[in-house]
């Protein structure tokens, strides 16, 4: 599966939107499990955006990035979807005010989808009030919240204050994630976890439904 895994990171990095859907039957065909092939598409990302840093790709090129990750997640998804169990709980997920990064959320919001969470996907660009909102209307016990650009870091602590605000921070437990968060952001902030990826999102998020019980 290694042989695969470049394969398939190779391929996000050359942007090639119409041979990840290949690859990745392929390597499904040969015994791959979705999970490790997602990651194998995220390590390509991860590259995608180190080759932007050093100037040897443009803004078009994360674009296709984009959509050529898309196109490996709806390959996958289904069969991430298949492992669903029952609900653990409702979670408020989006990407916070400013930024339109939504690669990252959508996987975090399959993993957890998958692991038997209601996830209500809030899209990119969500405002502190419309998070709140959500959490109200749907009796939500947390919120995960992406953020890639440290210039909107700003909006994790809009969203922590909008619900203090409105007396629900008690009874909501929030999970930030994304290229720029650190440890130092969990405590300015004032949430209660960071998930370094997505398994690590379902780990947090499962751990408190389970103390919820
Ligand atoms: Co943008 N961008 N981008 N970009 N982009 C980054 C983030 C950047 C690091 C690139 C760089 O300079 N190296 C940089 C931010 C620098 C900074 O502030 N620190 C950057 C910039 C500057 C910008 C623009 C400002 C560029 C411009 O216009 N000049 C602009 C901003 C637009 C805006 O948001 N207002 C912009 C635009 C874009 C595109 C639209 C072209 C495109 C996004 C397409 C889309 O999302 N639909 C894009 C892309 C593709 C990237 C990179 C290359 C890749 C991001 C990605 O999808 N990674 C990125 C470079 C990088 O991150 N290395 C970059 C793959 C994804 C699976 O990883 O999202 O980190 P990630 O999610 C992971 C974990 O972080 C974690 O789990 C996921 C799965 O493992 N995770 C969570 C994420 N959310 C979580 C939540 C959790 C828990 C875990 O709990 C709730």
């Amino acid at each position: 599966m290694k042989d695969y895994s470049q394969k398939i990171k190779d391929v996000v990095v050359s942007l090639d939107m119409d041979a990840i859907p290949l690859i990745l039957k392929e390597a499904l065909e040969a015994g791959g499990e979705a999970p490790a092939l997602l990651d194998a598409m995220s390590a390509g990302m991860v590259e995608v955006g180190r080759l932007f840093e050093e100037g040897e790709y443009f803004l078009a090129d994360l674009v296709l990035a984009g959509e050529t990750m898309k196109a490996g997640v709806s390959v996958l998804e289904p069969l991430l979807e298949k492992q669903k169990q029952d609900k653990k709980g409702t979670i408020v997920l989006c990407t916070v005010k400013g930024d339109v990064h939504d690669i990252g959320k959508n996987l975090v919001g399959t993993m957890l989808g998958s692991a038997g969470f209601e996830v209500i996907d809030l899209g990119v660009d969500v405002p502190a009030e419309k998070v709140v909102a959500s959490v109200r209307d749907h009796n939500a016990r947390a919120v995960g919240l992406s953020v890639l650009l440290t210039t909107m870091t700003g909006a994790i602590g809009d969203v922590v204050d909008a619900l203090h605000k409105e007396n629900l921070r008690e009874r909501v437990k929030i999970a930030i994630g994304g290229a720029c968060t650190t440890p130092e952001l969990v405590a300015q902030t004032g949430v209660d976890a960071l998930g370094k990826d997505a398994v690590e999102a379902v780990r947090i998020f499962s751990a408190w439904a389970a103390e919820s019980k």
